[in-house]
């Protein structure tokens, strides 16, 4: 098992203190539950986290792996200014790096845009959702998902994702692992919209410098990843030498196949 302690609201309440907490031993999705609560007035730094997710999603609607008792998903409520929104999840990535490597893990890196990743494998996805009101920002939805002893083993996650314990060898607390996340978000929070945010999030990317193939809807982009800007736009150097950039998609090392 993951934990010396199973997770409880009354416990995440007084360890996450004073950030407002609700917790779901089962829930669809954490991002669902976070957007309701910030439209019937959240305030900022408002938390909800779940054992399992049976919804648990990423980009695009992508399914995310959240089985019971083995990881870290949580979405938490925030309400920045419009100008930092593109730093968001680099915030995100950078809580969640620091988070992993305070317990222990080694070979980490990111991977552009929301990937982070040890020893080239996946073990926690960041995905932010904005809510508006017309043309108005109400606020962010940062979920959160980290794979703490989560089993891939025959699966098709097998070759590409990985969880804590396996690389550790040894149980990693959630509790733990939660009160650093979100301390860690704290701190950058304080660094939103500044360089100092940007440069931190660059210096961990493994991208930068490599031939990297991006699919962006139904395109197929190659070229060497040159560069990312303050808004987390990927600068990409095709062949033609024309230089390229890229606002989202997925990104993978190499030429494509
Ligand atoms: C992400 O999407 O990486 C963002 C994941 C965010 C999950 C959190 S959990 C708390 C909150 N509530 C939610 O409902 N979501 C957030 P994306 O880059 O689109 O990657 C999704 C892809 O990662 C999937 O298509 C799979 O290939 C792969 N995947 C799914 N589950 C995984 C897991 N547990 N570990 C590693 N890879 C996984």
């Amino acid at each position: 098992m993951t934990d010396d302690l199973p997770l409880s609201e009354s416990l995440l309440r007084q360890r996450l203190a004073p950030h407002p907490v609700r917790y779901f031993a089962q829930i669809g999705s954490t991002n669902d539950e976070a957007r309701a609560w910030l439209e019937a007035g959240a305030p900022a730094g408002a938390v909800v986290i779940a054992d399992e997710q049976t919804q648990g999603r990423g980009r695009h609607h992508r399914a995310w792996r959240t089985p019971p008792g083995a990881a870290v998903a949580l979405s938490v409520v925030l309400r920045p200014q419009v100008e930092a929104l593109p730093q968001i999840i680099m915030m995100g990535a950078l809580a969640v790096i620091e988070t992993v490597e305070a317990v222990g893990v080694q070979h980490t890196a990111l991977k552009w845009p929301n990937d982070v990743l040890v020893n080239g494998r996946k073990v926690s996805g960041v995905l932010a959702e904005t809510v508006w009101s017309g043309d108005m920002l109400r606020g962010v939805i940062l979920g959160i998902g980290v794979n703490v002893s989560v089993d891939f083993a025959g699966s098709e996650l097998e070759p590409t994702a990985i969880s804590l314990m396996t690389e550790l060898g040894a149980p990693v607390d959630r509790l733990t692992m939660l009160e650093s996340l979100l301390a860690r978000l704290d701190y950058w929070q304080l660094h939103l919209g500044t360089s100092t945010l940007y440069r931190a999030w660059k210096a961990r990317l493994v991208t930068l410098g490599s031939r990297v193939t991006v699919t962006n809807n139904t395109e197929l982009l190659t070229g060497i990843a040159e560069d990312v800007d303050e808004s987390g736009v990927l600068l990409l150097r095709q062949d033609s030498g024309e230089l390229m950039r890229v606002v989202a998609g997925d990104l993978q090392m190499g030429s494509t196949q």
